[in-house]
């Protein structure tokens, strides 16, 4: 399973004939600019590589009229001046004698990638090209786009597959109202994009861009606009969560992925980094199995469109993000935005009127099942399969990166049924110092914990050597504490600049733990939310889906995002109560704002169970389902609430969060 790249050099054909300085910007250069990028990187080669061929007239119908498609097809004969008094007819559009043809090679383009990630042939996939397509509506050519090759995309998933639920996220600075307009009242598709609006006068200038749209008839609370109104906010960062939607569930998620937010890109004057990308790509790969298939939409700085690119496909292929840099902290233009998205959906999504975190969804099927049952329901879904097998013996062939994710047990390596690219460590060194820190704390380890100690340390000194990316370790339960004590005193002593503790169950706060900020401390244990200070604080595990992921994304990662660690030491100590699927969760969103450095130390009871998601977790693997909805308590709210609003004044991230009723 991989990457799919999907592109055909002849989508570079098309260009504007005329002086035209609103359309010039669309060139041929983007695309050889974003590939070149991927091969300078690498990164092309880690892909397998699709060769797009054209959307038939048949597939363009699913979202376009047939007078429509006849008039582009048209355009294929006309002269020069035929073409611009054409083009003058639409909004911000150009055509050239060629795009009819690039325009149906970016729609095939799209269409071919979600063909590959539904019949499992990749995991997920980005089909670059040209012309763009969200702008385009049923007939009518709008912002450079002509054919909507998301829209489209969409559709094909629908009609050919069964799919009966859709996300699609918008990332490119403008809002993608041909989208919008085209699944407006159709509740299996999801349509969620934020964008440049400064209260309607950036382009388009529709008031149906604002987030009081939230879809009609059926389709009401399935458009979710998020205007941002500042054209300067003091940082990007602030977006993350809104990501995660409620219950939705998606099978397939389509990424209108524009990078004209990115810093530099003289359309949308943003600041979007690269890095910003890659952070936004990981955050949506918890969703649907994984199936991600983004699709190239605006992006008018060359270079930083390269590097946005870059980003993204690397993510794609599971390497881990780098940091984000910058003050972690919202702007109230954007506060004021997320709170009028909030205020406009909250009438259609339950997770939103609980008011603590917009809830992500809780996949019902894990993502095996989910593939077996696309494969199993669908008569037609074959016949890509075929025609990518030869290419796929070539993915085989490809090395793997040389770190990973590392394993040392207590148990021996066999029990754990670890998956393939998971490294059992067996040798253990740092004698001496395992010794002089036993010595240290002398009555909280046996003998026979020393080994292990030994190997426990190499993993830490692995990861924050960058030979190893993360990994997994057991003590015995008794020790567990003691080994997280070591942990944190040799971050430090290793100079650590900031160290994240997520601890769970029945571990103490270590007695001498340094209260400089330099070690967050969080423990998810017992019946009441506490707060020993602004870095040191417990809360109870939530028994509910809802409570357990307005945790994570209401808690956890706005806590991760503003602390900026350098290392996770994440310990599931005596008790700790957490179920596979939600130590997968847990370990795959904590992997973002920490460049997946993550170590895991289990007390050896539950490592059996646990061991394989938590490793394919760490590894970069979807995480398996949390089970169906289930709405969280009373008593959970209270308690994330009693954190939110005694924390928020350090914490600035939690204000995302929505206020209490
Ligand atoms: N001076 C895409 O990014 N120009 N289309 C706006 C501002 C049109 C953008 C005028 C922008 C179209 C796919
Ligand atoms: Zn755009």
């Amino acid at each position: 399973m991989g990457t799919a790249l999907v592109y055909h050099e002849d989508m570079t054909a098309t260009r504007l004939l005329w002086d035209d300085p609103e359309c010039e910007i669309e060139c041929p250069e983007r695309l050889t600019a974003a590939l070149d990028g991927l091969r300078q990187r690498g990164l092309e080669e880690r892909c397998l590589c699709l060769s797009a061929c054209e959307a038939s007239e048949e597939e363009l119908g699913l979202v376009h009229s047939p007078e429509y498609i006849a008039l582009v097809q048209k355009t294929q004969t006309l002269d020069k001046e035929e073409l611009h008094a054409l083009s003058k007819q639409y909004n911000a559009v150009y055509f050239h004698p060629d795009t009819f043809h690039c325009a149906r090679l970016a729609a095939g383009a799209a269409l071919q990638l979600v063909d590959a990630v539904l019949t499992g042939a990749v995991h997920n996939g980005l089909a670059l090209v040209r012309p763009p397509g969200h702008h385009s509506q049923r007939a009518a050519a709008n912002g450079f786009c002509v054919f909507n090759n998301v829209a489209l995309a969409a559709k094909h998933a629908k009609q050919k597959y069964g799919l009966q639920r859709i996300l699609i996220v918008d990332w490119d600075v403008h809002h993608g109202q041909g989208i919008q307009y085209i699944f407006n009242d159709d509740p299996s598709v999801l349509y969620f994009s934020w964008h440049r609006y400064e209260h309607g006068s950036f382009w388009p200038f529709l008031p149906e861009s604002d987030a009081d749209a939230v879809g009609q008839g059926q389709g009401q609370g399935f458009t979710v606009n998020l205007p941002w109104n500042q054209a300067y906010p003091e940082s990007h960062c602030e977006d993350w969560r809104v990501e995660s939607h409620s219950s939705f569930d998606p099978e397939l998620v389509l990424v209108s992925a524009g990078f004209d937010s990115a810093i530099g890109d003289p359309e949308g004057q943003m600041q979007a980094t690269p890095e910003c990308f890659a952070h936004l790509t990981q955050l949506l790969q918890v969703l649907a199995g994984g199936r991600i298939c983004a699709v190239l939409e605006g992006g008018y700085h060359l270079e930083s469109l390269a590097q946005s690119v870059c980003m993204m496909v690397q993510t794609l292929l599971g390497d881990p993000t780098p940091p984000l840099l910058g003050l972690m902290v919202p702007c109230q233009s954007a506060l004021e935005s997320i709170q009028s998205v909030q205020t406009a959906q909250t009438p259609y999504w339950t997770s939103l009127q609980q008011n603590v975190a917009p809830v992500l969804s809780s996949s019902t099927h894990s993502p095996e099942e989910r593939s077996l049952r696309l494969l199993g329901e669908s008569p037609t879904c074959a016949v890509a399969e075929d025609s990518l097998s030869p290419l796929l013996d070539q993915l085989c062939l490809r090395p793997a990166p040389p770190i990973c994710t590392a394993v040392a047990s207590t148990v021996p390596g066999a029990a754990l049924c670890l998956p393939p690219g998971v490294l059992h460590q067996e040798g253990s060194v740092l004698r001496e110092e395992t010794e002089a820190w036993a010595r240290l704390h002398k009555s909280r380890f046996q003998d026979e914990d020393l080994a292990t100690l030994g190997k426990i340390l190499c993993l830490l000194d692995g990861i924050m050597d960058g030979q190893i990316r993360n990994a997994i370790a057991t003590t015995t339960a008794l020790a567990t504490a003691a080994t997280l004590d070591v942990l944190i005193q040799r971050c430090l002593a290793r100079r650590a600049q900031r160290v994240l503790c997520v601890a769970l169950g029945q571990l103490d706060r270590p007695l001498d733990l340094a209260d400089d900020g330099r070690i967050l401390w969080l423990n998810i244990r017992g019946k009441d939310a506490a707060i020993q200070s602004m870095f040191h604080f417990s809360t109870p595990l939530p028994q509910t889906t809802g409570g357990f992921l307005s945790l994570i994304l209401g808690l956890v990662l706005p806590l991760a995002y503003g602390f900026q660690p350098d290392m996770v030491l994440m310990a599931l100590g005596p008790a700790h109560g957490l179920q596979n699927a939600q130590a997968a969760l847990l370990a795959a969103m904590l992997r973002s704002p920490v460049g997946g450095r993550i170590l895991a130390v289990v007390e050896e009871e539950s490592i059996r169970l646990l061991a394989r998601s938590l490793a394919q977790a760490l590894h970069g693997e979807t995480p398996p389902s949390l089970g169906p909805f289930s709405k969280a308590t009373p008593e959970e709210i209270q308690a994330l609430m009693f954190l939110k609003a005694r924390l928020e004044a350090r914490w600035k991230l939690l204000q995302v969060a929505a206020p209490p009723p």
